[in-house]
């Protein structure tokens, strides 16, 4: 079906036809169609914009990003469907490695989001020989690479499950966390928890890091000032204004 431009909600009936695509071809899984689904109501209730305490923790998090010995950005399916570009600028801009990490893991999907990350300039993505395990993870997820995830200082997750998160952070890692869900135990466990879309984040987090670059002295007040508690507290508050507003 052909969607018409003049359609009021085209541009995120687009984004639902590039990841069915996506899934038809193999790179996203069929669960990550449903989590699509989750996160589309919550960015519903944010207004479909950067809520200002979402910026907060961009900064945050590109603060630690350019603070880092080894970054390393974390990219699954819907990551890579929705956003390889920004990846891609994000990497180059800070710079860090990217590696592809999937719940749903199969060796043909790593090689199509590999390949997928590369034909959109993500350069020598990790993933397709993993020769390390997460400690304390039952999922395909713990598989991941030495030169990578494994010894990263900081690592940038995307639409994460909150059982890696959680076992990021128990190897002494700071865990980056994109969900536009703030009530999910990824955001509750993160050391920085962005509740934005993973777009308008991946992009705002670039600019941060392009701002703060040499400016030892604001990235230091930026790290010291952040608190996630207290910024997903301001999160909420700013979802219950939304919901007022809506019902005037
Ligand atoms: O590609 P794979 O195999 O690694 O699988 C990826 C999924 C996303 C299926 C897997 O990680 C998963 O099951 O994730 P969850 O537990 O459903 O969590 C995904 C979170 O991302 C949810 O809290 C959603 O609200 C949120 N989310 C969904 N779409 C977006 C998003 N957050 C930011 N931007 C989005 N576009």
């Amino acid at each position: 079906m052909t969607i018409p431009r003049s359609h009021p909600r085209y541009r995120s009936l687009k984004t639902r036809e590039a990841l069915v695509e996506a899934h038809r071809d193999g790179r996203l899984s069929l669960e990550g169609l449903i989590a699509h689904g989750r996160g589309e109501a919550f960015n519903y209730l944010l207004g479909e914009e950067t809520a200002a305490p979402a910026l907060v923790a961009e900064k945050a998090a590109a603060a630690y990003l350019l603070t880092a010995k080894r970054p390393v950005l974390s990219v699954n399916g819907n990551t890579a469907v929705l956003a390889a570009k920004e990846i891609a600028a994000l990497a180059k801009a800070i710079p860090a490695r990217v590696e592809v990490n999937l719940f749903h893991r199969t060796e043909k999907r790593v090689a199509l989001l590999v390949r997928h990350l590369r034909q959109s300039g993500v350069v020598a993505p990790l993933g397709l020989r993993p020769d390390a395990r997460i400690p304390g993870l039952e999922s395909a997820r713990s598989k991941c690479s030495r030169s990578g995830i494994f010894t990263a200082d900081v690592v940038l997750v995307p639409l994460e499950d909150g059982d890696r998160a959680a076992a990021l952070v128990k190897m002494g890692k700071k865990v980056l966390a994109i969900d536009l869900n703030p009530l999910s135990r990824t955001s509750r466990t993160s050391t920085v928890a962005v509740t934005d879309e993973v777009v308008r984040a991946l992009v705002n987090i670039e600019r941060f890091v392009r701002q703060l670059r040499g400016r030892d002295r604001e990235l230091a007040r930026v790290l010291k000032a952040y608190d996630r508690s207290r910024n997903l507290v301001a999160v909420h508050r700013f979802l219950v204004w939304r919901l007022g507003q809506l019902r005037e």
